[in-house]
């Protein structure tokens, strides 16, 4: 079902798929008129595409207060409870990357630091279509809340006008999002980019979205901070003689049933396995609801490849640089050195990546299509700016000014020497 490549092979099918850059334009173009149009026309655009895509524009963008309190009254029990001990999962990781702001240098006359500040207002983007992720509000939401964003807004499309989805709106309430508008693709982004009557421009768009959105995102970026542009979801297993094949093709599966265009890759040093895990690979499709998307992206996007050694392995995930890693081996934890470039890891046979996707507290927003070698996963870092300062006496001026005017002399910027000079020739 997932196809035995040689090494090249793999490493040429695992490569970030190239975007055609015609399909490419043409997503840029459909997104920049919409743009345009909401910048001029701010709220009557927005309902204006709505209706255009999503059958009939709601009456109030904003999702009332009422609406928010009854739909807890639509979810089990249970599932809140579950996603409530995700949410705290979650927010105890998080809370764990916070930096408090911090002084470098003090020594009397040259102090020196560096603040760290939230982001005033973000927007969280949570995609519509078939799948509700509940989890994406928490995974985006709280990193932000924790780094003390003061206005969390999210965006997330219904159709035909109905009312939100009754778990986005508890996911909301548990993870501290202050508003919730029921609006979705490019004219999400474009009214979080440029504010409308209803919507807030806000300093940062959050969240995944599809060709559109990701397209619109890459528009809107500069007048607004966005965090990354996501492509379809992947997952390596590197696995060995030790991996059990039943949880190795379950985890394959639970990329693959994501959509028709996501990625399953195992990397193993057993042949054996590779046949063993193709068998359990057809029996566990066979009885997935979502069968047919895990089946198309099993075999059109999926790959095994069979190595001569766990360090080769590591070598190819490198490569790869996936968004999620699983290392299904004895001993998992004495390779975390071999790992150089990966969104987010899952080490051992019972951790598998679903348990990350939802509850465990590490982030699942990652860096896709081989991202993960120069970037990384939300966090609350994606919330906060840096902000550096400096303080100087003048006796620690006159032991830098020499060095300054020389360096300004040579740039040709003698108005920049002068800012120090004049200040020593005072007295
Ligand atoms: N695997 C997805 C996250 C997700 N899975 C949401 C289930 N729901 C991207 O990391
Ligand atoms: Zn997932």
């Amino acid at each position: 079902m997932i196809p035995l490549l040689s090494i090249n092979q793999f490493l040429a099918k695992a490569a970030p798929e190239k975007t055609d850059s015609q399909e490419q334009q043409q997503f840029l173009q459909a997104a920049s008129n919409i743009i345009a149009d909401v910048q001029k026309d701010g709220d009557q655009a927005v309902r204006f595409y709505i209706e255009k895509f999503d059958g009939q524009a709601p009456e109030t963008l904003l999702v009332s207060e009422e609406e928010r309190k009854a739909a807890w009254d639509q979810v089990d029990d249970e599932v809140i409870r579950a996603l409530q001990r995700a949410a705290d999962n979650i927010r105890d990781f998080h809370r764990k990357q916070l930096n408090n702001s911090r002084m470098m240098q003090a020594d009397g006359d040259i102090i020196s630091g560096q603040l760290y500040r939230p982001i005033d207002r973000v927007g969280i983007y949570v995609p519509g279509g078939t799948a509700v992720y509940p989890s994406s509000v928490l995974m985006n939401a709280i990193p932000a809340v924790l780094a003390g964003v003061g206005e969390v807004n999210m965006a997330t499309p219904v159709k035909d006008g109905e009312a939100l989805s009754p778990i986005l709106a508890v996911a909301a309430d548990i993870a501290g999002v202050s508003n919730i508008y029921r609006v979705g693709g490019v004219q999400a982004i474009a009214a979080f980019a440029y504010g409308t009557e209803s919507i807030p421009k806000v300093d940062k768009i959050v969240g995944p979205g599809n060709a559109y959105v990701a397209a619109a995102k890459k528009l809107v970026y500069g007048d607004v901070g966005i965090d990354m542009i996501a492509g379809p979801s992947e997952v390596a297993i590197i696995a060995d003689e030790s991996a059990n094949p039943i949880f190795v093709a379950a985890d394959l599966i639970a990329q693959a049933e994501h959509d028709t265009i996501a990625r399953a890759f195992l990397i193993t040093t057993s042949r054996s396995l590779v046949e063993e895990v193709d068998r359990e690979l057809v029996k566990q499709c066979e009885v997935l609801p979502r069968k047919d998307i895990a089946t198309t992206a099993l075999q059109e996007k999926g790959a095994s490849v069979v190595v001569d050694t766990l360090a080769k392995a590591f070598d190819v995930a490198n490569k790869i640089a996936p968004e999620h890693l699983e290392i299904q081996t004895q001993d998992p934890l004495s390779y975390l050195s071999k790992i150089k470039h990966a969104g987010s890891v899952f080490l051992g046979h019972y951790t598998p990546e679903a348990l990350g996707d939802y509850f465990a507290g590490p982030n699942h927003v990652l860096p896709t299509s081989g991202t993960a070698r120069f970037s990384s996963g939300l966090s609350v870092d994606d919330f906060v700016k840096k902000t550096t300062y400096l303080y100087y006496t003048e006796d620690a001026l006159r032991e830098a000014g020499d060095d300054v005017v020389k360096i300004a002399n040579q740039e040709q910027l003698e108005g920049h020497g002068l800012a120090v000079t004049k200040r020593l020739e005072e007295k």
